[in-house]
């Protein structure tokens, strides 16, 4: 089977409630949206997130200058990863460049599982195994982050995590405790500083939140920052938790390399696509470090089936809209049925709608 062409479409995707970050406000999601076309008339698909509209285009426009770089080609995800990978390690396979390989690596494997008849998971050698899910609360506040808190709690969530880094630690505590009263003992609480802290800063506050029973607190410091990252966790009783913005394999091995244990979290694109999240998962399992994914909720539900250290999946309905099958839970897991591919085809008629 060989790929014939790229479709490439760009959407801004309204969020269903504006979500609040450390870095501003993301009230649309600007998304590439990938179909790989073959000559077996097999079709793969992927989201790539772009964070800003301003990348929307030039990412759009890169994947669309490599497709010269694989039309005729055979379909060989984790051959042709390499293949791309080599061509622009001149430029860079971080940033756009990463994102664009990501999502046309996600969409080649996507076209891989279908043409196999098979679930990303079963192409992989996983097994429909379901995953603890938890949902995301913004910035918002003590009374809206509880707010949110409750409404995933009430869908049966098994954990919630919000993004803290208030001006105080006290607004931070007064977050965590408003969540915990309005979730009850039983659901996981997350907190995300969204590398907003200094070392000295995240030492004192980290300390103080010990106390707070969290299941772990996230990017507390630079994402880069490994060796102070295993600093904080070596002082820390509560668990620390980063990896969404490593780039690739190698972001993960310099993580491991400086004492990273615990867990890691990779997000599907910025690690490398699915190629990409084979190698950081068999990192992970050879650490011993648990996994849990970063958005994509659907591809991550099949990724983290075939995942040995599998722990947790972020689940966000943002992308839903222009999904013909977003990713279901029954009682907060992850289900996974029988249908080929990742989990990603589109709706035309929301596509259409939602054009940027
Ligand atoms: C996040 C998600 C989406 C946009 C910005 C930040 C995040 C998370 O850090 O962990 O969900
Ligand atoms: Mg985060």
């Amino acid at each position: 089977m060989k790929i014939t062409a790229f479709d490439i479409r760009c959407v801004s995707v309204p969020m269903p409630v504006p979500h609040r970050t450390a870095s501003g406000v993301i009230a649309a999601s600007p998304l590439v949206l990938l179909s790989v076309q073959t000559d077996a008339g097999v079709q793969g698909h992927s989201i790539t997130f772009t964070y800003s509209p301003a990348a929307l285009r030039p990412v759009a426009e890169l994947m669309k200058n490599m497709e010269p770089l694989l039309a005729g080609q055979a379909l060989a995800p984790a051959a042709l990863w390499e293949q791309l990978h080599a061509r622009f390690r001149l430029l860079g396979t971080q940033g756009l460049v990463g994102m664009a390989l990501a999502g046309i690596d996600m969409a080649l494997w996507d076209a891989m599982a279908r043409a196999q008849g098979l679930p990303l998971h079963a192409l992989l050698g996983g097994a429909p195994r379901p995953v603890r899910c938890y949902g995301g609360v913004g910035y918002d506040g003590e009374k809206d982050s509880a707010l949110a808190a409750e409404a995933w709690a009430k869908q049966g969530l098994r954990g919630v995590k919000a993004k803290i880094g208030y001006p105080t630690l006290a607004e931070d505590i007064a977050v965590i405790r408003a969540m915990r009263s309005a979730v009850g003992p039983q659901v996981a609480l997350m907190v995300d500083y969204n590398q907003s802290l200094t070392p000295a800063e995240a030492r004192s506050r980290l300390q103080a939140l010990d106390v707070e029973g969290l299941a772990w607190v996230e990017e507390p410091v630079m994402a880069h920052d490994y060796a102070g990252l295993v600093e904080l966790a070596r002082r820390a009783r509560t668990p620390l938790q980063a990896g969404e913005n490593w780039w690739g394999p190698m972001d993960f091995r310099h993580a491991f390399n400086a004492g990273v244990r615990e867990q890691v979290m990779p997000d599907v694109m910025k690690c490398g696509g699915v190629t990409g999240w084979l190698a950081v998962s068999a990192m992970a399992q050879a650490y011993g470090a648990g996994v849990s994914s970063h958005l994509w909720p659907e591809v991550s539900a099949q990724l983290l089936a075939a995942t040995p250290t599998a722990a947790w999946l972020e689940y966000a309905d943002w992308w839903n809209p222009v999904l013909r099958q977003p990713l279901r839970m029954k009682e907060g897991m992850s289900q996974i049925d029988g249908a080929a591919g990742s989990g990603v085809e589109f709706d035309e008629a929301a596509v259409g709608k939602y054009t940027a």
